[in-house]
């Protein structure tokens, strides 16, 4: 095996260019980096042979989702469980291939894809990271027992193309379907987490850990959030959200619990500072994981398929998980003494969240009575991910300067930037709104849809502004669904992709109007145009 990697999905990428060494700029070895490629591979070569086979099966869709999903960054360091899954899956290829008595498809090497024409592997890169990410949203909503025909079969058909296209038109047109498949998944997903725990309302979130044990929760996943709270009742054990879990608060069924008490700490790239000797064991439930530092390695749990080699997993066994290793650690490490007045990254000691497309747009009349009065003139949506780059201080920066007559409406990480920033109200709505998590993008395209509609007019005709951050591939197919939508001139940072070649940046510039953040000023002046 060679002994270099090659990966450029995320923002954090080597020199903006490549992770090309012995390990990525994550922390993700080479081998690992090796193993995620085959991975990809096997999952094409099962693709294709399902195609040929005119043949799906459940657990070839459970394996795509697991497998694409298990390659997003800062999700999976262990190469024994990438393999694992790799195994897996040509199993189910060749057994597929013998029941439907054809010859199995060769699984693809990836180094080809890394290697075609610019402009194909940029394209076949923005496909293969837009489906990563919304493989995220498919494996949350199907724990929840929500699945889509519609997006198992895109899975299988966007994999085989990986080998079989080479048309710039059709991958085009594929790229712009991830969106529109995506769409689907975050509304599916979005279903699932409503239905599980109810719809979001504005719920105040404190910064501030009381004294005594507690758990802190990351990633995604609201079921293991509840499992957790339901296994912690009365046992003398908060528990705290962390990063993408912060709207967990805004859900009626979560919140329910009172021992369900606040947020600990900001965005994922803080964590090896913020967890260092920290009183509690962490769960990570989805990305972003971080390599964790020796001060608190013994304190960190991941589940689902998040895994760190020598962490301990927590599995799920006959549909049940079991967190007894996290409490026991929780109650061997006793929290703080005291209460600790922790605050946002601006000072403030106190969030909000909850402003789920559903809790927005049941004030949807005083909100449009508010623009048709003038109170309000302008919506941003700020959002996506967070970062060490130190270019993201502009995303603070443009909140901070937004006019004291606009709203911003939010999801995922990136807004542990500025949600702690008290900027007023305007008629009892705050300017900042937390819609969610990254998926919960899906709300924020419904608030924009409805305030269209309300306008009788285009998306684009609203006095609406999009600036987004991008770090990892869920970002991808975000952004992959706004274009689809037609959305146009989004603004996007700290840095443009490394896998989109100048022919294709041009084809979203010519036809959507998309373009790098600059200088917040100048681009505020512009979007206020
Ligand atoms: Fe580099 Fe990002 Fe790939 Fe990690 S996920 S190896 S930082 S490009
Ligand atoms: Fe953040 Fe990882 Fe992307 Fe869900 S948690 S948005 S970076």
């Amino acid at each position: 095996m060679e002994d270099k990697m090659f990966c450029f999905q995320c923002e954090q990428t080597a020199a903006c260019t490549a992770c090309t060494g012995k390990a990525g700029v994550c922390g993700k070895p080479f081998d690992v980096a090796f193993a995620q490629d085959e991975l990809t591979g096997a999952l094409v070569g099962l693709a294709q042979t399902e195609l040929v086979a005119h043949k799906r099966t459940r657990r070839a869709d459970e394996l795509i989702v697991n497998g694409l999903f298990t390659c997003v960054t800062n999700v999976n360091f262990d190469k024994k469980a990438v393999d694992a899954i790799t195994t897996q899956v040509q199993s189910e290829k060749n057994r597929l291939a013998a029941e439907a008595g054809i010859s199995a498809a060769a699984d693809l090497p990836l180094g080809g894809v890394w290697t075609d024409n610019e402009d194909i592997r940029s394209l076949k890169s923005l496909i293969l990271f837009g489906l990563r990410g919304m493989a995220a949203y498919a494996y949350h909503a199907r724990v929840l027992g929500k699945t889509d025909e519609r997006i198992d079969a895109f899975f299988v058909k966007a994999l085989a193309a990986l080998a079989t296209e080479s048309s710039v038109d059709t991958l085009l047109s594929l790229t712009l379907e991830v969106g529109e498949v995506n769409l689907i998944c975050m509304g599916l997903l979005d279903d699932a987490n409503t239905g599980a725990y109810g719809t979001p309302t504005p719920t105040e979130v404190t910064l501030t850990v009381e004294p005594g044990p507690f758990i802190v929760v990351s990633g995604h996943d609201l079921r293991d959030l509840e499992t957790i709270l339901k296994q912690t009742e009365s046992k003398g054990i908060n528990v705290y959200t962390h990063g993408e879990m912060l709207p967990a608060h805004g859900y009626p069924e979560l919140r329910k619990y009172p021992h369900l008490k606040g947020n600990f700490g900001t965005a994922w790239q803080n964590q090896q500072k913020e967890f260092k000797n920290i009183p509690a064991p962490v769960v990570f439930t989805t990305n972003c994981l971080m390599p964790p530092r020796p001060s608190y390695k013994d304190r960190i749990f991941t589940t689902e398929l998040v895994a760190f080699p020598e962490l301990v997993h927590i599995d799920e066994v006959n549909g049940e998980k079991d967190f007894t290793p996290v409490i026991n650690k929780a109650l061997e490490l006793g929290g703080y003494e005291t209460a600790q007045e922790f605050t946002g990254i601006n000072g403030g000691h106190k969030v909000m969240t909850g402003f789920s497309h559903g809790a927005v747009l049941s004030i949807a009349d005083k909100i449009i009575d508010a623009v048709k009065s003038g109170a309000i003139k302008h919506f941003f949506v700020v959002g996506g991910c967070d970062g060490a780059r130190p270019g993201r201080n502009y995303y603070t920066e443009l909140v901070e300067q937004t006019p004291t007559d606009s709203v911003i409406l939010t999801v995922a990480c990136g807004k542990f930037r500025f949600n702690d920033l008290d900027l007023g109200t305007i008629g009892g709505i705050p300017r900042i709104l937390d819609v969610g998590q990254c998926n919960d993008a899906y709300g924020a395209v419904q608030i924009a849809l409805a305030l269209a509609k309300a306008f009788d007019c285009n998306v684009n005709d609203l006095p609406l502004s999009f600036v987004l951050s991008w770090y990892e591939q869920k970002a991808v197919c975000v952004l992959l669904t706004l274009l689809h939508l037609g959305i146009k001139n989004i603004k996007l940072g700290p840095t443009l992709p490394a896998f989109i070649s100048p022919d294709v940046l041009n084809i979203l510039v010519e036809n959507y109007g998309i373009a790098p953040i600059g200088e917040v000023s100048e681009d505020l002046a512009k979007m206020l145009a």
